[in-house]
């Protein structure tokens, strides 16, 4: 059933609608709709470098760019919008931002201090904006004129990066935006007219060209993050883009791209028509995230972050909440206990430092991890029931849980209800691992034999951790994490 019309899909789709309602998690998946660029694989994948994907727990996206050096302002006035969408602002002459890249100069452009306070805030991946929306390229690509090699600074400022942050262990991965502005082709849907048609014909050929050029480039690298697909146009080029994936993926076996790549032929983005995910990890995550291990799917899935409400660039004004190294941490612990990856964003300035205020978390951050970081490495969901006073994770090989604690009860005790039949066999502060919950400390319910309540001696002022060693460790897991992926 290879040519499937509008109507059967309707009438598919209606049909599931009642199931969708009753199981939330499991429906979208798995209409019988044969698809030719749907999605190549259903549930996760299960090589080595996803799997160091999944484990990486903590992320740092960066936004650089020539957004950069106006910062968020023009003559003056205030741009309220995210400081790399600046050029799309009414009062930003579109010349005067095309032209920004003869002052692209760096002086303060380090990377391998970027590196060194991104691996001290115990990130494990680093995301990196290769090119943005505005199309200027931070490496010298040979198929346009709009990048680095042009600019005063001159040198390959990604080389730099890559090396730097591989050096010390941290993985990169190339962000890459399909809008272009700078490109003569580009258009967000393409008119009728045959020499439109052309052109963008033209901006296809130069993507899949840049594309392969960052993968020959950067062979070290371990994936591709994409950006700016919604337009109707890319929607559009079902065919072409599945076949260029194929041929990046085959060009570098093991490289991972996650579902902000390209649609079906019905134009449905990151799920397919059937729900099934297209591609190696669901990335509609953006500055949300989920609730329920439910809402996940059983997909890998990461969580990129901004810190003010929505900055990527650098924007030198700030305005309206600013989010804390607590409330950063809190979403991470989320994020791991959901089986994702949180990912935060920094936006270095036009001179390349990175501001204070991010510098100030980072630094926050990392002293958390220094002492909490077994909580959030190489752990996932932990197939208990969700707690208030904060989220369980649970480490893939040791299987050890880690009750990550935001809120403290009035009570102070933590209510805890382990799978059927187990028990405590030990509990201990990460923090103080030498010390043992004492036999007072830890009460178990009378009316419901897995259910606990660990009394704690002291409030934290931080975000604390238990670890909690449970007498079966394998079974509790794997039983619900399964419920979660049908
Ligand atoms: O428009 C961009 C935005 O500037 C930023 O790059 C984020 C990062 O995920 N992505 C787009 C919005 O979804």
């Amino acid at each position: 059933m290879k040519k499937l019309t509008y109507l059967t899909l309707f009438l598919c789709l209606g049909l599931y609608q009642p199931l969708m309602a009753q199981f939330p998690g499991a429906v979208e998946k798995r209409s019988s709709i044969t698809l030719e660029h749907g999605a190549h694989r259903l549930g996760k994948r299960t090589d080595a470098q996803m799997e160091t994907w999944r484990n990486y727990g903590l992320g740092q996206f960066i936004h650089w760019g020539l957004y950069a050096i106006p910062g968020g302002h023009w003559n003056g006035k205030y741009y309220a919008g995210a400081a790399e969408w600046i050029r799309s602002w009414k009062d930003m002459p579109k010349d005067a931002y095309d032209n920004l890249y003869k002052e692209f100069n760096p002086q303060n452009f380090n990377a391998k201090a970027w590196a060194k306070q991104a691996k001290d805030m115990g990130a494990r991946y680093v995301i990196i904006t290769t090119k943005h929306h505005d199309g200027f390229c931070i490496w010298p690509s040979q198929y346009t004129d709009y990048t680095i090699a042009n600019s005063p600074y001159k040198k390959d400022a990604l080389k730099e990066i890559v090396e730097a942050y591989e050096s010390i262990g941290i993985d990169v991965y190339l962000y890459f935006s399909i809008i272009d502005w700078n490109h003569k082709g580009y258009r967000s849907a393409i008119p009728e007219t045959g020499e439109e048609k052309r052109a963008y014909e033209d901006f296809k050929k130069f993507t899949a060209n840049q594309l392969k050029e960052l993968l020959r480039n950067y062979p070290s690298t371990k994936g591709l993050w994409f950006d700016g697909t919604w337009d109707k146009a890319w929607i559009e080029q079902t065919a072409f883009a599945d076949s260029l994936e194929a041929e990046l993926r085959e060009m570098r076996p093991g490289l991972i791209i996650g579902s902000r790549f390209r649609a079906d032929e019905f134009g449905r983005r990151h799920f397919d028509s059937n729900g099934d995910l297209m591609g190696d990890y669901e990335q509609g995550w953006e500055r949300k995230l989920p609730n329920t291990i439910e809402d996940v799917h059983g997909n890998d899935w990461d969580c990129v972050m901004t810190i003010p409400e929505n900055q990527w660039g650098y924007h030198s004004e700030w305005r309206g909440h600013v989010k804390t190294s607590v409330e950063l941490i809190e979403m991470m612990a989320k994020s791991v206990a959901l089986d994702g990856n949180f990912v935060l964003n920094f936006g270095p300035d036009g001179q390349g430092a990175i501001r204070p205020e991010e510098t100030k978390l980072a630094k926050e951050i990392g002293e958390w991890m220094k002492v909490n970081h077994e909580a959030i490495y190489d752990c996932g969901y932990a197939g208990l029931e969700k707690q208030d006073w904060g989220y369980i994770t649970k480490h893939r090989k040791t299987g050890k849980y880690y009750l990550i604690v935001f809120n403290i009860p009035v009570s102070g005790a933590l209510r805890i209800k382990l799978a059927p039949g187990s028990d405590i066999a030990s509990l201990y502060d990460l923090a103080e691992p030498n010390r043992n919950y004492s036999p007072e400390e830890i009460h178990r319910s009378k009316a419901d034999g897995n259910e606990f309540f660990i009394h704690l001696k002291h409030k934290p002022s931080q975000p604390m951790v238990i670890v909690l060693e449970s007498t079966d460790k394998e079974q509790a897991s794997s039983v619900l994490y399964e419920k979660a992926k049908t």
